[in-house]
């Protein structure tokens, strides 16, 4: 068997000596076509040692590819003196043909665009590491899984429905990709954050995009569900059902990519060194906990900061707070019928509840260094499903299926030709030898004649690998016997019991951000037909669930026309509520003022700082408070959506009502002037959005013009900064989850 190639001594074609090489004895002719041990590859065939383990080009690469030198030059390297003006016919007369940089710089001006994706085209990524903990060595083979490898990886989070420049916070569907640059090749784990999908098999993927996309005459409304195509399409193809019900969830407007899950969605199949087969769902677990926004809070920062969710993720990771994740897999005996528990593996529009398979850790991802340029990293990465490496496969899910075709077909057209691999980001960290050779924007410079084989030529290379080290092993698998036919095995009938499951596994708090969610989503479709059908299917799903929103919508409750199986099992795994979370990286605002008690605003700053918490001082203008501190955000730039808890620094001054907050203008030192409405709404918006809200000394006035009363639960108040233990409660909550109205 042939073992780990080791450095090149020779180009093998003409035997020239490479320089610096030890020189090795070329195997005689007639053994050029068999493989030698160890491989003698040619130095081109190693992956180029200039990209840095996460993928970035370093060192001579670098200088190579990037910019480099003191002065502008031209894209040849020309010294450039000038090129602010072009070159004229005089200062007033015409352009000159001549002018070779103006040609250049316009030239490749008019060509910075590529496509974008077709559907995730928002994102955002990072690179980091994985390290593995061992436990999936029994049931894999993939060296990166075994006990303590750590693998580099970069990962990309995105909206599905949305144009590149579209707003984060929308109730949508996140992309959660991510590239291993495991020694064995690349692995790619191309899930989402909804472990369920809309469709059964890819050949409807064009359509329910075209339903979800903006209508084709007005091209409205971006990045949005809410509209007449896309329930249109997902009442007629009642397979979407579950998909959209989560997305109705809170899951379908996250609070951070750091504070998703994600989910492989389809069922793998794993095989280990014995050649033993495992079926599995791969799960991201967020150490950061799972949180979403609330929607008329996400509706607010599409306004305010639609860069919010690609804001985050940067922000936290340039301030050392790297988000982590655990890797973890729901095992599955590997049956003929590819069932568990009445459940069809091959079906992703079903999941496995987590009661009836745990979900076992297998490794952590860290995210630890933003992309140094987004178009070169974040825009050029390209994942595909069928990146996989030698113990991880796929299964017949059709879904599946069609998605090994659409990656590499989609990434031909959107990066430009065959030789995307060779972009930084996208190099394997294996050694690459693969006889693809020439191609648009190949820079790759092979040497050798024989990009074939079996050859003579180039001393036998490259060589196969045996079973045991490769990748695309198919498990030999009895078919059953069978027509060609298009159809789907009758357990895809099932529609509704797995919506219905997921609904009833919500706390009632969760379930009335559902039923508030349809009835806003229906409430934006025109025709009154599609809403109707939308209410049947859930009629099929809830009976109750489809009474709050017929009677929102203003229409009658359809009765269920299939069987309502009301025995579904509910999975409290499914509900975000009820745990309690990390309090590192929440964002606590402190409205604060030159009237405020100083000392106490820089002593809850630093606790806030010290519990890994972010301080944000807002007040009326930018620059230093009083104390010193330095204002972050002033009333201008502030919005309640920033923040997960506010807290009012009130004046010291006995018999003083609440300083931060005045009006400044005002100026009343006896603090009875109106409070600047800026200051009311952000902590009224705040309360309404089941925010921690405190503050201490005399802040009752404050309190009062924003409608709140100081017994709400989660307002706390108090003499000094002894307020923040009361408020690191309440957040490890996420919210004050009993100040939202549920609705009988
Ligand atoms: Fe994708 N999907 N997809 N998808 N998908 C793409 O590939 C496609 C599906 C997912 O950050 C495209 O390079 C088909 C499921 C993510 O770069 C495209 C079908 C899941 C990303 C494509 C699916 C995903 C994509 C567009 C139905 C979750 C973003 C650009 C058979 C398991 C990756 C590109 C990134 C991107 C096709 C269904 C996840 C067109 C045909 C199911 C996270 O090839």
């Amino acid at each position: 068997m042939a073992e780990k190639s080791t450095p090149e001594t020779t180009t093998g074609a003409n035997d020239v000596p490479i320089p610096g090489a030890p020189a090795v004895e070329p195997p005689a002719v007639e053994e050029r076509t068999e493989p030698q041990s160890p491989l003698p590859p040619k130095p081109d065939q190693d992956a180029p040692e200039t990209v840095s383990p996460t993928g970035t080009p370093t060192g001579a690469q670098k200088s190579a590819n990037s910019q480099s030198g003191a002065y502008l030059t031209t894209a040849q390297g020309v010294r450039l003196y000038e090129t602010d003006h072009s070159l004229k016919a005089g200062p007033r007369g015409p352009s000159l043909l001549q002018d070779h940089h103006l040609r250049e710089k316009i030239m490749h001006f008019d060509h910075e665009r590529i496509p974008e994706r077709v559907v995730h085209a928002r994102g955002a990524g990072a690179h980091g590491v994985f390290v593995a903990n061992g436990a999936a060595a029994g049931v894999t083979k993939a060296g990166f899984l075994a006990a303590g490898v750590e693998t580099p990886v970069f990962t990309r989070f995105s909206t599905v429905v949305g144009s590149r420049g579209s707003a984060d916070a929308v109730r949508d569907t996140r992309g959660f990709a991510t590239k291993f640059y495991t020694d064995e090749g690349t692995f790619d784990l191309v899930g989402n954050n909804i472990p369920v999908f809309f469709i059964q098999d890819g050949i409807k993927f064009p359509d329910i995009v075209h339903a979800a996309k903006p209508h084709p005459d007005r091209e409205i409304p971006q990045a949005q569900s809410a509209h007449d195509t896309f329930w249109d399409f997902v009442s007629l193809h009642t397979e979407a059902q579950a998909h959209v019900m989560w997305q109705m969830s809170d899951r379908g407007i996250p609070r951070s990519f750091r504070t998703m899950e994600g989910f492989g969605i389809h069922t793998f199949r794993l095989q280990n060194a014995a050649g033993e087969t495992t079926l599995v769902k791969f799960h991201w677990k967020p150490k950061q906990g799972i949180h979403s926004l609330v929607w008329e809070e996400a509706q607010l920062i599409n306004g305010a900061d639609p860069d919010f969710h690609r804001r985050d993720l940067a922000d936290a990771i340039e301030a050392g707070a790297f988000p982590e994740w655990e890797l973890g897999i729901q095992t599955f005996p590997d049956t003929p019928d590819e069932m568990f528990e009445g459940i069809d593996l091959l079906d992703p529009t079903k999941i496995v509840p987590e009661e009836l398979a745990p979900v076992q850790t297998i490794g952590t991802l860290t995210l630890n260094a933003n992309p140094t340029n987004f178009f070169a990293e974040t825009e050029q990465v390209a994942f595909h499903p069928g990146h996989l490496v030698p113990g991880i496969d796929v299964t017949n899910d059709p879904l599946l299926q069609a998605r090994l075709f659409s990656y590499l077909d989609t990434q031909l057209s959107r990066l430009g030709g065959p030789n995307f691999a060779q972009i930084p980001i996208n190099r394997p960290h294996a050694p690459v030898n693969d006889m693809f050779r020439d191609g648009m924007h190949q820079s790759a410079v092979h040497g050798g004649v024989a990009p074939y084989r079996p050859n003579s030529l180039d001393g036998g290379c490259p060589f196969l690998a045996g079973e045991d080290m490769s990748a695309y092993i198919e498990v030999p698998q009895e078919l059953p016997a069978s027509m060609k036919l298009r159809e789907s095995p009758a357990s895809f009938d099932d529609h509704f019991s797995q919506a219905r499951l997921f609904f009833r596994s919500l706390t009632p708090v969760e379930q009335e951000h559902v039923a508030q969610a349809y009835t806003f989503e229906l409430g934006k479709c025109y025709e009154e037909n599609v809403r109707i059908r939308q209410l049947q299917a859930l009629a099929n799903i809830d009976g109750e669930l489809c009474a709050k929103v017929a009677e929102g919508l203003g229409l009658p409750a359809p009765a269920p026309t299939s069987t309502r199986e009301d025995d579904v099992q509910p999975s409290p795994a499914l509900s975000q509520l009820g745990k309690s979370w990390p309090l590192a990286g929440r964002v606590v605002g402190i409205i604060a003022d030159d009237n405020s008690d100083q000392d106490a605003v820089a002593t809850a700053r630093e606790a806030i700082h010290a519990s890994g918490m972010v301080p944000l001082i807002i007040a009326p203008k930018g620059g230093k408070l009083s104390g010193g501190l330095t204002v972050q955000r002033t009333y201008l730039t502030a919005r309640s959506v920033e923040f997960d808890a506010i807290l009012v620094a009130g004046s010291a001054a006995p018999g003083a009502d609440a300083a931060a907050g005045r009006d400044a203008k005002a100026g009343d030192p006896t603090g009875h002037s109106a409070v600047d409405p800026r200051v009311s709404m952000m902590l009224a918006e705040a309360y309404r959005h089941a925010k921690v809200i405190g503050g201490w000394n005399h802040v009752a006035h404050a309190l009062a013009a924003a409608g709140i009363p100081e017994e709400a639960p989660g307002v706390v108040i108090g003499d000094g900064p002894a307020v923040l233990e009361g408020i690191a409660e309440l957040l490890a909550k996420h919210r004050v989850w009993e100040r939202f109205p549920v609705s009988a």
